[in-house]
């Protein structure tokens, strides 16, 4: 078995464990943190828990970022215990000195959670799961609709602000460290088409004319978990990111990992497109939590958002290959450019069908 990278037998022993050690091993598909699954014994029972390397280059603050995730999660389980949610929150294992944070000697941080026994996606193949994966989002936005002040940190500053990330990418580009903006000329240019796109939705929350609201601002489908049985999502993981944002960052990041039933880092292009199916199902699930709620301006530019928030991790991924992959775990050489690939290719599809998903948003809406 392949030796794993840090010493989580050793990391555990500062938390709250319940029984004794039995084995760990690499957990999910992230790409930044390090999860591992850890499994313990006690009455000659297996019990899982997730341990999780919190990524302090990514996110700066640890600390505050785990007040965030408290905060949170007291709302939530209030929600939970008082109406019976269908949205199941994590339960944070806390530190042996009651913290929810370890910090080890190497400069790491971490966190423990119980494990919730399901399954995860890292690609829709029906309906049904896009559906309630985009319903629980829907519910995950109302449920926090309410949160007191005051207002949670931003773990990372600007994550979805698209003009600043334009200009992160020209300042990377311009300089192209690795000597690879030749190899990437065909996406700089498409890149460079759209960058009057970047500015509209902060250019609309500027003007008042959509709100900032709680959101999680990572709603990927594998950051969803769903009952095995009855393929329902039950529980919403990944909270680092939840912080200030607009709904719509939401709805984009749902229409970005669950309209195309292929990987994110897929290389045959030809397979890569938006299907109006797994589309319809987004929509009609994440309007049947959020219809309450969404001004008429956020549900003109759900479509758009797509189409945004796509266009956005595309040039992320471009961004982190020209500057050397420092940012998004790779597995292989050249993958985030093929991420890059992939994402601008959505966005084509999105753009060629737009019309037809406009008007079937408006009819469901
Ligand atoms: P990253 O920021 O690296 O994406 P996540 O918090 O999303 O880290 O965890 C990585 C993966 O581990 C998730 O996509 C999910 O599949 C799995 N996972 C995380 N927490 C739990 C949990 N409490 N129970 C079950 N699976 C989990
Ligand atoms: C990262 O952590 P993970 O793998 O769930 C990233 C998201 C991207 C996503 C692309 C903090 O999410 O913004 O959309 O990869 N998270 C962070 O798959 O940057
Ligand atoms: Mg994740």
């Amino acid at each position: 078995m392949k030796k794993l990278e840090h010493n989580v037998k050793e990391v555990s022993r500062h938390f709250q464990m319940p029984g004794k050690f039995a084995g760990a091993k690499r957990l999910g598909h992230g790409h930044i943190n390090d999860t591992y699954l850890l499994t313990f014994e006690r009455n000659k029972k297996p019990l899982h828990l997730v341990l999780q390397r919190i990524n302090h280059h990514v996110f700066k603050d640890p600390v505050s970022l785990m007040s965030n995730f408290e905060r949170i999660l007291t709302h939530l389980h209030a929600i939970w215990n008082e109406s019976g949610s269908v949205l199941k929150p994590l339960e944070l294992i806390p530190a042996r000195n009651e913290k929810p944070l370890y910090h080890d000697n190497k400069g790491n941080y971490w966190r423990s959670y119980l494990f919730i026994s399901g399954t995860s996606y890292d690609k829709p193949d029906k309906q049904n799961i896009v559906h309630s994966a985009a319903s629980i989002f829907g519910k995950f936005q109302c449920d926090l609709s309410d949160f007191p002040a005051p207002r949670l940190n931003e773990t990372i500053p600007d994550f979805h602000n698209t003009e600043k990330r334009f200009e992160a990418f020209e300042k990377v580009f311009e300089r192209d460290i690795k000597n690879r903006a030749m190899l990437a000329s065909k996406e700089i240019v498409f890149a460079m088409k759209r960058k009057p796109i970047a500015g509209v939705l902060t250019g609309l929350q500027k003007k008042k004319k959509i709100p900032e609201r709680i959101v999680h601002n990572d709603a990927k489908l594998n950051n969803v978990i769903f009952d095995r049985q009855t393929a329902h999502a039950t529980t919403i993981v990944d909270l680092d990111t939840v912080m200030p944002g607009l709904v719509l960052y939401d709805f984009g990041d749902l229409v970005r990992t669950m309209t195309c039933p292929e990987d994110e880092d897929e290389r045959n292009l030809s397979k890569v497109s938006i299907q109006m199916p797994l589309f319809k199902a987004i929509a009609e699930g994440y309007l049947s939590t959020a219809r309450g709620f969404l001004t008429k301006c956020e549900r003109e530019h759900m479509v758009f958002s797509g189409k945004l928030i796509t266009f956005e991790l595309g040039l992320r991924f471009l961004t982190d290959y020209l500057e050397g992959d420092t940012y998004f775990r790779i597995h292989r050489p050249d993958q985030n450019l093929d991420r890059c690939r992939c994402q601008f290719k959505l966005v084509e599809s999105i753009e060629e069908q737009e019309e037809a998903m406009t008007k079937l948003v408006k009819s469901i809406a």
